[in-house]
């Protein structure tokens, strides 16, 4: 097929009317079409940066600022999921108001004059509940889903012409004068394509004719489906797609980059994902020079907060906090600015870089120009880069064009005039800066408190739902709550004192209570959300009587990814007590019963009206499992985004005001604490005095530690400096400032910016210190080595602190300490100015 240009637009007249009437805002729609080198908007080549920002994951009251930081960062296109379970909640029932208006955040963007990549799944993944389909479709009759399964397709079918009507009606694509450029369907689908085997491939098909049929005039991605049928563009997903995509699957589609992954969500018990700002600004550089890219999209570049039970199985509740723009709405520095200066670089050659043509040649043993020339080749170097993929090893000289160049590890400079170095990825200038919480309110007193204690439900009364057998959690509580209660009783003649219960469960949280007393919890984690809990059931019960044990199941988030979710179970699976005598009783095949929630949810006692349902007491200190504790508040002075401050509490979910804030598991540890301590609260949920604080504990965390903390952020500049240790010419050093006589050693100046002091030592070693002074300085990225000196830290903090200059000996009397005679030794040293 010779097709170069591929034309999508149905009815080109209208569009043409509508981008006059739109031209004003700068991202005016127009004709999208494309061919091998770029999507082209009216006609118009681009380098396309995208960064993600999903409308439910923050609020409307921060979308202009959210979307104008991005544009402020160089962000051309603002992309988002559709999320169906929310807008869907109950099967033709729909929600598009307040939080859910997509069609105002569509607006907005384009107000601010940025494009939109619409991504509509409806399969969306994106570490939300069910991967982002409402739960009911399991009850539909005959249902599989994402496949060529006739009642899944309705539904797909019905919501994807749904959301689409409702933006043309809009007039929000390209092709109406509105801002979406590009749209997506479904969502890594070649992840789980193969275990659908031939039904699988005709879903493919079925999706492509579906969406061609929906007259969108935009292009349509699938991301990492290598086999996207005509005219769908097959995109990639990852950290590395300059080094992992397989290119386009026919050569007139763009080589686009769907996820460019700025971190890794958090799942519980796990530590936050940390990518440098220089380690993403290297990839997202060398899959435009090495994979012809020409779109990328950030993700995510704000992501937020998963704010009720919104997030999927073990994800925290934020969600991609080292994003540029982080949780709470603040730029994350130097990430932000690091990525605003290559995106401007970028921008100011990219005429060359779409127009020219590329050749690539060795500068070094393994470093590469890319340079561009004009005329089909012919002419002059337009624009030229320097690549030095090693990703180790200290900056490597080479000569291009006669100039010469020193390029740092993993590194990529850019030269506009073939000439001048203007942007190097692993040279960082932005600023940095760091996120303090500080405490503005603390719940410490027993009287600010008041609780309200859920009853451990026993077989007879409570639990109506009664079965012979172990059901599946989810398809019983049908996703209404986390929370699943089994109970069941025996005969305690049957049974002989004591004993060991062991409860297999699919998972994901376990509390077992016998005779309403807790005796044991157990837990699963995201990569293994099943687990065994072994209690020792008490002594004494005498052979009279019967013994009510009650399992508390708790769900946090289902499953947001693989083939055939609709079967997806969770809970216990197998329930046996090993008594005395180590004879086995099963009670898989026993009478059961059921309650499906909290008493306090169904109330909704964290509303204001609900909380008048119960009867709440003073604080009392004694725990006893399944808490509500409720408490009034102020709004904090300080005009600054709030954090409710969790970190003494295990694992529920708080509400403000009724809104839930998300699921809190602060109880949750990784080697470095609590995987998440602080819980964003939207400014806009709470008012200026009598917010009411409600907060469900099922562990027994202390509430009298709770705090309400603002987030601030200060900015400081990082200075690195790595100076070998030597006896041999040392260099000179001030007289007027020695104040020692041996200087036979190396010497190491800090200097910070004109104004700022040295606040802290970030990073210390003398002695054998791993890392480099290139790169932006992520505090993981140093080690200590072998050999290390432990006066290192003190003998920095000592000479430095405070200081705006300061210098110190690389010797062994300086640091009062030889820590590997015979060694060369070094000393590596991290300071932060402000
Ligand atoms: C599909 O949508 C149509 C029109 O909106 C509606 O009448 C119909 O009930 C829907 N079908 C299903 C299965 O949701
Ligand atoms: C990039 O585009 C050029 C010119 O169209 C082509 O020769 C080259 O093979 C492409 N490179 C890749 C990795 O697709
Ligand atoms: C490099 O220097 C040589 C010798 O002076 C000269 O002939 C050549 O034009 C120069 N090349 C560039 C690209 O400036
Ligand atoms: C509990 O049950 C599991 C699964 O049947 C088994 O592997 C495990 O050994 C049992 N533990 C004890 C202490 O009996
Ligand atoms: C177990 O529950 C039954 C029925 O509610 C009750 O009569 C009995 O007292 C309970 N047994 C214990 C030991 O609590
Ligand atoms: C209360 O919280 C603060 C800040 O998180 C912590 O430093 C302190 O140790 C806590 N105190 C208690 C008694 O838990
Ligand atoms: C100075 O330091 C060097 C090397 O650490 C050592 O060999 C020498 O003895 C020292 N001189 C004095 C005067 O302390
Ligand atoms: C395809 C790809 O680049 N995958 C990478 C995504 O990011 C994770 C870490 O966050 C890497 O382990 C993968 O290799």
């Amino acid at each position: 097929m010779m097709v170069t240009v591929v034309r999508l637009l149905v009815n080109s007249v209208v569009a043409l009317l509508m981008v006059a009437a739109a031209a004003s805002a700068a991202a005016a729609g127009g004709e999208v079409t494309y061919d091998g080198r770029s999507l082209m908007i009216g006609g118009q080549r681009k380098i396309l940066f995208s960064g993600s920002i999903h409308y439910p994951r923050s609020t409307p009251e921060m979308w202009p600022s959210l979307i104008s930081k991005a544009r402020e960062g160089g962000i051309d296109v603002i992309a988002t999921y559709i999320f169906w379970n929310l807008h869907e909640p109950q099967s033709g029932q729909y929600d598009f108001n307040g939080g859910l208006d997509v069609v105002g955040f569509i607006k907005e963007v384009q107000a601010q004059g940025l494009y939109v990549f619409l991504r509509i799944g409806p399969f969306i993944e994106a570490e939300r509940s069910y991967g982002g389909l409402p739960v009911w479709l399991r009850d539909i009759p005959g249902i599989v889903f994402r496949s060529n399964n006739d009642p899944y397709k309705v539904y797909m079918q019905n919501f994807t012409t749904k959301i689409v009507t409702m933006l043309q009606s809009q007039n929000l694509f390209a092709s109406q004068g509105g801002p979406i450029i590009l749209a997506q369907v479904e969502n890594e689908y070649g992840n789980v394509e193969e275990a659908y085997g031939e039904e699988g491939k005709s879903y493919l098909r079925w999706i492509a004719e579906l969406v061609v049929g929906l007259n969108t005039g935009v292009p349509w991605v699938m991301c990492k489906q290598d086999d996207a049928p005509e005219p769908l563009i097959n995109s990639c997903n990852g950290k590395k797609c300059g080094e992992t995509f397989v290119g386009p699957n026919s050569p007139n589609k763009p080589s686009i980059w769907t996820e460019n992954w700025t971190t890794r969500y958090q799942a519980f018990g796990e530590d936050a994902v940390v990518r440098s700002a220089t380690d993403i600004a290297f990839h997202t550089l060398l899959f435009i020079l090495a994979k012809n890219g020409s779109f990328i999209n950030y993700y995510m570049y704000h992501g937020g907060t998963n704010f009720g039970r919104s997030a999927s199985a073990f994800v925290t509740t934020n969600y991609y906090d080292q994003a540029p723009i982080d949780e709470y709405g603040m730029e994350r520095q130097p990430k932000w600015g690091h990525l605003k200066e290559l995106h401007a670089a970028v921008k100011s050659s990219a005429a060359p870089l779409l127009s020219g043509v590329q050749v690539n040649f060795p500068v070094g043993p393994n470093q590469w120009a890319y340079v561009y020339y004009e005329d089909g080749g012919t002419g002059q170097c337009a624009v030229a880069f320097l690549v030095n993929p090693e990703k180790h090893g200290t900056p490597v000289p080479v000569t291009f064009q006669n100039g010469s160049y020193v390029l740092p590890p993993k590194s990529i400079s850019i030269l506009p005039d073939c000439k001048n170095v203007v942007f190097n990825t692993a040279t960082v200038s932005a600023q940095s800066n760091s996120r303090t919480m500080s405490r503005s309110k603390i719940f410490d007193r027993p009287e600010l408190w008041e609780e309200y204690k859920e009853a451990v439900p026993r077989y007879d009364d409570t639990t109506s739902v009664r079965s012979q057998k172990l059901l599946d959690h989810i398809s019983t509580t049908k996703d209404a709550s986390d929370y699943l209660w089994y109970t069941f009783r025996y005969d305690n003649q049957r049974i002989s004192n004591g004993g060991l219960l062991n409860v297999t469960s699919l998972g994901h949280a376990l509390h077992v209570f016998v005779n309403g007393q807790r005796v044991g919890s157990a837990h699963g984690s995201h990569e293994k959300p099943g687990f065994n809990l072994v209690a020792q059931l008490p002594q004494g019960a005498n052979s009279a009587g019967t013994t009510n044990v009650t399992l508390l199941s708790v769900t946090v988030g289902l499953q947001d990814s693989g083939a055939f979710l609709e079967k997806k179970a969770a809970g216990p699976i197998k329930v046996v007590i090993r008594d005395q005598n180590d004879v086995v009783h099963d009670f898989r095949k026993h009478p059961w019963g059921y309650q499906v929630g909290m008493v306090g949810e169904k109330l909704q006692v964290f509303t204001e009206q609900g909380a008048r349902q119960v009867q709440w007491r003073s604080f009392s200190n004694g725990f006893n499992p399944i808490t509500w504790y409720k408490t009034v508040f102020d709004a904090p002075l300080e005009d600054a985004p709030i954090a409710l401050n969790l970190g003494s509490m295990g694992k529920g979910e708080a509400w403000i005001n009724g809104q839930s804030i998300g699921r809190f598991w602060a109880s949750y540890h990784t080697p470095k604490g609590s995987s998440q301590t602080w819980y964003h609260v939207p400014r806009s949920w709470i008012k200026p005095s009598g917010n009411l604080l409600v907060v469900l504990e099922e562990e027994g965390g202390n509430p009298l530690n709770v705090s309400l903390d603002t987030a601030t952020s200060t900015a400081f500049s990082q200075l690195c400096t790595h100076v070998a240790a030597g006896v041999d010419s040392p260099d000179r050093v001030p007289s007027e400032k020695s104040r020692r006589t041996n200087t036979t050693g190396r010497l190491m100046r800090l200097k910070c910016p004109k104004k700022t002091r040295i606040s802290k030592i970030a990073f210390a070693s003398y002695g054998t210190p791993m890392g480099s002074c290139s790169g932006e300085k992520v505090s993981s990225e140093y080690l200590e080595g072998a050999c290390h000196s432990k006066n290192s830290m003190a003998t920095l903090e000592k000479e430095c602190l405070g200081k705006e200059r300061c210098w110190t000996l690389v010797s062994n009397e300086q640091f009062n300490d030889d820590p590997c005679p015979h060694t060369p030794k070094s000393l590596l040293v991290v300071a932060e100015c402000t």
